[in-house]
């Protein structure tokens, strides 16, 4: 058989194209593909849940290939092993008690595992704005191409629906900052705003992460660093424990929500 480069070219666009006209309605829609929003998205969709990742970046994982210090090795604590086990993503107990694992493999398995359990990662889209309606609840999100921002050019966006948002997007929280930013939305923390990442201190930041990981305006669960940033809780640099345990916390709150959802 010969290759065609116009049928090459044929398939990748129209395969492109179905895929990402499923993603317009869907039941979540997360913003980046770190390892608290794939951990997120597997959980959702091994439930069965429509979920989409837009990602920003050409590639995923967010802060995890690097490591601490471009050190490609991540902590994880003991309290997170099950997760690291149930992605298959071997690690290896230190005398401390903390284990290690390869920054590279565990993001390539964390990405892997999401998209097999069925959700859907979309890379080189940012997500500029979010859709808000009568209710006042963030009911999707606005698209663009991040080429389209990094050459500066004027092109109208895309959007998507979503019955729920999940602001995975870490330390600069995007799209909490939206909500705030163009909407003077009131978030569910002690100011009423985004209260800023405190210093690093692991042991604070993975305690509270956990409680941080939760709805912080209608139809917005923030998750991963972006909880912590957005609550006012120290950043916890290269433990990864919290992010995974994070995702999976956001994907519960997710979960609960769409079964309480009364049907549009
Ligand atoms: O930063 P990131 O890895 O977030 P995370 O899942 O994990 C944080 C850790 O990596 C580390 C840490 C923990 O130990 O402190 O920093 O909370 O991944 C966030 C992803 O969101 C993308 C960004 O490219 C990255 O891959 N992102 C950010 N803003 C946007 C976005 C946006 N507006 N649209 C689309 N993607």
């Amino acid at each position: 058989m010969q290759l065609d480069d116009v049928t090459i070219s044929r398939l990748i666009t129209r395969s492109f194209t179905e895929s990402f006209q499923e993603a317009m309605d869907i039941d979540v829609a997360i913003g980046g593909a770190g390892p608290s929003g794939m951990a997120a998205a597997y959980y959702l969709a091994r439930e069965g849940v429509k979920t989409v990742i837009f990602e920003r970046a050409l590639k995923t994982g967010g802060g995890m290939p690097g490591g601490g210090m471009m050190f490609n090795t991540i902590v994880v604590q003991e309290s997170a092993k099950a997760i690291l086990d149930e992605f298959g993503i071997r690690s290896c107990e230190s005398e401390t008690g903390y284990f290690t694992a390869d920054s590279v493999e565990a993001s390539a398995a964390l990405c892997l595992k999401a998209m097999q359990a069925g959700a859907k990662i979309f890379n080189l889209m940012s997500i500029e704005d979010v859709m808000i309606r009568e209710d006042d609840r963030v009911s999707g999100l606005v698209l663009n191409w991040t080429a389209v921002h990094m050459a500066g050019l004027h092109v109208d966006p895309l959007s998507v629906r979503a019955k729920l948002v999940i602001d995975a997007t870490g330390h600069a929280s995007e799209i909490c900052h939206i909500v705030v930013d163009k909407l003077h939305g009131r978030l569910d923390t002690e100011g009423g705003g985004i209260m800023g990442e405190k210093s690093m201190w692991a042991e604070v930041a993975e305690q509270r992460i956990m409680e941080n990981t939760r709805e912080v305006y209608p139809g917005l669960i923030v998750a991963g660093m972006a909880a912590n940033a957005v609550c006012g809780t120290h950043r916890m640099g290269p433990i990864f424990g919290g992010m995974l345990l994070s995702g999976k916390r956001a994907a519960e709150v997710a979960l609960e929500k769409l079964k309480s959802r009364v049907p549009s």
